[in-house]
């Protein structure tokens, strides 16, 4: 019997190459082959005269147009991606006979997809949300999907709520506003009467909300699944993405800035890293739980809205993903990739967490709406790459051409074929998890304490992290309207952490009110018993939870980073070129901001290209600045008041700065920038301290200072 044929990643990227056409050096065609003379003059009659309906090249060209977009997605709508390869370091075949954790000499095609959440398609990068993180293995058993996020926790805890939150979050549906954002009473209303959301909604305050780059945040698969071993023993895990280059974010004020100097600020960042062969690299981890160890936990293993501390459960890293390849057309490939969480392979298995349960029917579903057909398997980046051989027939848009006149099991007029294999041979079959169980609608105490786990993430954060939280709470809450929605937030934030709230409530101008309206909550049916979720009463199963911390979470590379370098005729080369052969050794990215396009010329004469004009760009956009010497340089930059706000700006989010002695006269004339004694503001330094100021990110001890700042 045939079995089906197995190929690695080179062939899956030239099984996509098939599929792809390159249309340079090639005559203009109608649909079916006809060569085209005219497509920019429909038929008419006379020179003057109407349309003709006769006029096929017409009709088929802009009926294409006229269908060219499907439906956003419902959520995630705004995603970039990229094709990768995953690699394997050690066998794991004593908890999972998943060839994709058992067979190190493998490399895994991949095809991973960032998103954000709550905005459309067209909406801007930087919006404070959750971002979807979603890896198609493109194994030799068949496909398997991870769709997480980069928080390793969710909202709710059921799937039932799942439309609530989104309806919620969505814009309001009276005026469709405000987009991408969740910064109104229609999502606050939500969270303040579901209080299980109060973990990730904390996270979402957090910094993790608004990330530097897509290759600079972790990726989770959030809920418990299961690994079997050949012996079909069972054992829980969860998935970690670690990025090589560390986890790090962006201010809030940046943010607002970047969506409106470029939208695009994480798409153009991930296309750009790889086209530049600087690949993007996550190690995966995973956290491994024996099935007797099931309730030793202060919290349910199957309970969504929970984390394992990395302090309990260590990440045992197995394996890394490089993601080496843009894709050759964003529609096909980003848009048409169609997730689903029943994308499964022997060795890995679902369990009963009911959202990962409702998760198993929504994607499905919302393909089938969304690329109109059930056959969407069959668009070239959803294929496996291994064969498909079934029953399964027609349909819209069936792009196969199937033979023979079975298509029923069993048969004997096709030779009983396909045929079925059996498990020892690699057949998935579920895990046999035995059940005896009443029917019931509604949750499992174990789901209950909706508080502590909020409060330990708080706890771990740094002070500097700490104070965006209240930032960010703060500025969402300001937004709200209805006071009774505000007061409820600032009832249950106390319940978290009390100083947070009081800074909160300060900043809302409210008072943080003793108690919670109870007899409105339970009139409505909401569920914000308290007593039920335990405020006050918070489980301390650990003080801390390090990895919790951005600041636990570095990596002393540059590569990729964006460094500003503010230069006009003049400048001083001997100083230039020592920094920047520095820098680019270490692979960041050096740019030439000058007072205008084309090119500059040193104090040596020789013409260097300039990057970008100082009317075309934005601070935001760059990780560090570099100030040559040279005093004409010096004296044209100071009179272009722009150059001064670049400055500033940088300063003001803690940005390393470095400038050679004679530009300190250009620093003078940027009010408030308190230089002296800053760890990330060197004045004639070794390129080697402005290197380890970049890879620290941030000098977050600056922020006291970088308030007096205005711009
Ligand atoms: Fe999703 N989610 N989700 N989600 N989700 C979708 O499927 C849904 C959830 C996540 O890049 C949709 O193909 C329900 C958790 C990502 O294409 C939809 C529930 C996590 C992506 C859907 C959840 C996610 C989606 C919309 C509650 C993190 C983008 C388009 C039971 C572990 C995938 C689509 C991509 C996409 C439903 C909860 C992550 C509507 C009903 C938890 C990364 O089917």
């Amino acid at each position: 019997m045939k079995k089906p044929t197995k190929k690695n990643t080179s062939e899956k990227a030239e099984a996509l190459k098939q599929n792809t056409k390159d249309h340079t050096s090639t005559e203009l065609t109608s649909r079916q082959g006809l060569r085209v003379n005219d497509t920019n003059n429909s038929l008419k009659a006379g020179e003057r005269g109407s349309t003709l309906l006769e006029d096929f090249l017409l009709r088929e060209k802009i009926t294409n147009f006229d269908h060219e977009r499907i439906p956003e997605r419902i959520v995630h709508a705004r995603g970039s991606a990229a094709h990768g390869y995953f690699e394997l370091y050690e066998s794991l075949e004593k908890y999972t006979k998943a060839g994709i954790f058992t067979d190190t000499s493998r490399k895994t095609p991949v095809f991973t997809r960032f998103s954000t959440v709550a905005g459309s398609k067209g909406s801007p990068d930087l919006a404070r949300d959750v971002r979807g993180f979603a890896v198609k293995f493109y194994t030799q058993e068949g496909t398997w999907d991870l769709v997480g996020n980069n928080m390793p926790i969710f909202f709710i805890q059921d799937a039932m709520k799942f439309p609530d939150l989104i309806h919620s979050v969505k814009p309001e549906p009276d005026r469709e506003i405000p987009q991408a954002a969740s910064a109104h009473d229609t999502f606050y209303d939500f969270v303040s009467l579901t209080t299980e959301t109060l973990h990730n909604h904390i996270w979402v305050m957090s910094d993790r909300g608004i990330p530097r780059s897509l290759r600079m945040m972790e990726g989770f698969g959030i809920h418990t699944f299961r690994f079997i071993n050949d012996q079909g023993i069972s054992h829980f895990v969860r998935f970690h993405w670690k990025p090589k280059l560390g986890v790090h974010s962006v201010t809030w004020d940046e943010a607002v800035k970047i969506n409106g100097a470029d939208p695009d600020f994480h798409r153009r960042d991930l296309w750009d890293a790889i086209e530049a062969e600087q690949y993007p690299e996550w190690e995966l981890g995973v956290q491994i739980i024996p099935e007797e160890d099931e309730h030793k936990f202060e919290f349910d293993l199957l309970d969504p809205t929970k984390l394992i501390p990395e302090e309990m459960v260590p990440v045992k890293i197995v394996g890394k993903m490089t993601l080496n390849r843009n894709p050759d057309n964003f529609f096909a490939e980003t848009e048409q990739v169609a997730f689903l969480l029943g994308n499964i392979v022997p060795g890995i298995d679902f369990t009963n967490d009911p959202l990962l349960q409702g998760r198993l029917f929504s994607y499905r579903d919302t393909q089938l709406s969304r690329l109109g057909s059930p056959n969407f398997h069959q668009i070239p980046i959803n294929q496996p790459i291994v064969d498909v051989h079934n029953n399964q027939r027609d349909a819209h848009m069936q792009m196969t051409i199937h033979k023979g006149k079975t298509a029923y099991f069993p048969n004997t007029l096709g030779g009983g074929c396909p045929h079925l294999s059996k498990i020892s041979e690699g057949a998935f079959h579920s895990y046999h998890e035995r059940i005896d169980a009443k029917k019931i609608r509604s949750r499992s105490e174990s789901f209950n304490d909706h508080f502590s786990q909020p409060a330990l993430f708080y706890r771990s954060l740094e002070q500097w992290e700490k104070n965006h939280v209240a930032d960010a709470y703060t500025f969402e809450l300001g937004k709200c309207e209805n006071e009774p929605i505000k007061k409820r937030m600032l009832w249950l934030i106390q319940q978290i952490d009390e100083d947070l709230a009081e800074q909160v409530a300060t900043g809302l101008g409210l008072k943080v009110p003793n108690t919670i309206d109870k007899p409105i909550n339970q009139a409505i049916g909401a569920d914000v018993d308290v007593e039920k979720h335990q405020p006050g009463k918070k489980k301390m199963y650990l003080k801390k939870s390090k990895p919790l911390s951005q600041t636990h979470i570095r990596t002393t590379s540059i590569a990729t980073r964006q460094i500003a370098v503010l230069a006009s005729d003049g400048f001083k080369m001997d100083d230039f070129k020592t920094m920047k052969e520095a820098l680019q050794k270490e692979n960041a990215i050096v740019k030439i901001i000058a007072p205008h396009g084309g090119t500059i010329s040193c104090d040596q004469g020789m013409k260097h290209k300039v990057d970008a004009s100082i009317m075309t760009t934005e601070s935001v956009l760059f990780d560090a600045i570099y100030i040559p010497g040279g005093k004409t340089s010096i004296d044209s930059l100071c009179k272009k008041s722009k150059f001064i706000k670049f400055v500033a700006e940088a300063f003001k989010h803690c940005k390393a700065i470095a400038v050679d002695n004679e530009a300190i006269e250009f620093v003078k004339t940027t009010k408030n920038i308190e230089y002296t004694d800053d760890k990330a503001f060197l004045i004639d330094k070794d390129p080697k301290e402005f290197i380890s100021a970049i890879a620290k990110h941030r000098n977050w001890d600056r922020e006291k200072a970088a308030k007096k700042i205005a711009v």
